[in-house]
């Protein structure tokens, strides 16, 4: 059921022991959603924990690293930025139709917890979250502000999206206001790579193709280039942006290999594709201009479908 802002704080504040997920291979969005709503109970003094399928990247560690949780019997599950249950991971299983309350931003969310906040305007879920927390009427503290301010540069590309509204903006400004620390946060999001991961993307910019006219880019990469540069899946989120850096270009396409040979795309487009259109036509799903879908088939097959398919959307 569909609530709005004001109903949404009012159930959490009869709860207490409660459960907080996040999808899978996590980003700043979910993280930032989920430690600063996590802080924000804490604060009302009520039993809080996290749980994500996937180890968090280190580079997320100034989200968690001065909070203290123990272990209990959840009696409240809630999931933040998590379009659809399978977007859980590995914690779908144990947690599928036991979501209480979604708090999200994307369209194609399908409503699969009891009760669904969603603003599908919004940049990013953390701009959701800035709003319940104010309407929990907890103060927000420089910690919070940064988990919420993280989650609104990562899912906004430094603000550069066109998904970025002035409402984008002004939760930014707010959370600035409050102590996000923004210089350090977007040095450390958007500059600062290890240089495994350069080497990573050193391999994958070299094997990038180019089909239908250039205007689709498409990245592969293999599990060899993992070995070769020691990196794995958890390394690959800053390369997706890149397919969509090379003029022209309207479709831009990562496709990473998994263990089992199996493998998943990041799409990046610009206004003239719909990017859930062309996930969505392989079971997957996302926002306009950034989306993902799995494929049980090799990298090759996946490109050739994905090449057809977005023919069909380029037009
Ligand atoms: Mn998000």
């Amino acid at each position: 059921m569909k609530i709005n802002v004001e109903k949404c704080a009012g159930l959490l504040k009869d709860r207490d022991n409660i459960l907080i997920l996040c999808h899978a291979h996590p980003d700043g969005d979910t993280l930032g959603c989920g430690y600063a709503l996590l802080r924000a109970l804490q604060k009302q003094g009520k039993t809080v924990r996290l749980e994500c399928a996937d180890e968090i990247p280190k580079k997320y560690s100034y989200l968690y690293d001065d909070i203290t949780v123990s272990d209990f019997n959840e009696e409240y599950v809630i999931a933040v930025d998590v379009a659809t249950e399978n977007l859980l991971g590995s914690l779908e299983e144990k947690y599928a139709g036991r979501v209480d309350l979604c708090i999200d931003h994307h369209g194609t969310n399908t409503d699969y917890a009891k009760y669904l906040l969603l603003n599908a305007d919004a940049a990013a879920a953390c701009e959701v979250v800035l709003k319940v927390i104010k309407a929990m009427g907890v103060e927000i503290d420089k910690k919070m502000a940064d988990c919420l301010y993280t989650g609104i540069t990562t899912d906004s590309g430094c603000f550069r999206y066109s998904s970025v509204t002035s409402n984008t903006h002004r939760s930014a400004a707010e959370l600035i206001d409050l102590g996000a620390d923004n210089g350090y946060i977007n040095r450390l999001m958007f500059e600062t790579k290890t240089k495994k991961f350069a080497a990573l993307e050193r391999l994958a910019t070299q094997g990038m193709e180019f089909f239908l006219n250039e205007r689709v880019c498409v990245i592969t990469v293999t599990n060899e280039m993992y070995e070769q540069t020691g990196t794995d899946e958890q390394d690959t989120e800053a390369l997706p942006p890149l397919t969509r850096q090379i003029e022209g270009v309207e479709i831009g396409l990562t496709i990473r290999e998994k263990k089992d040979k199996t493998c998943k795309c990041s799409i990046r487009t610009f206004e003239s594709v719909n990017a859930a259109e062309l996930a969505g036509a392989f079971g997957g799903g996302g926002h306009k201009q950034a989306a993902a879908c799995r494929f049980d088939c090799d990298v090759q097959t996946a490109k050739k479908m994905l090449v057809e398919k977005s023919k069909e959307l380029l037009k």
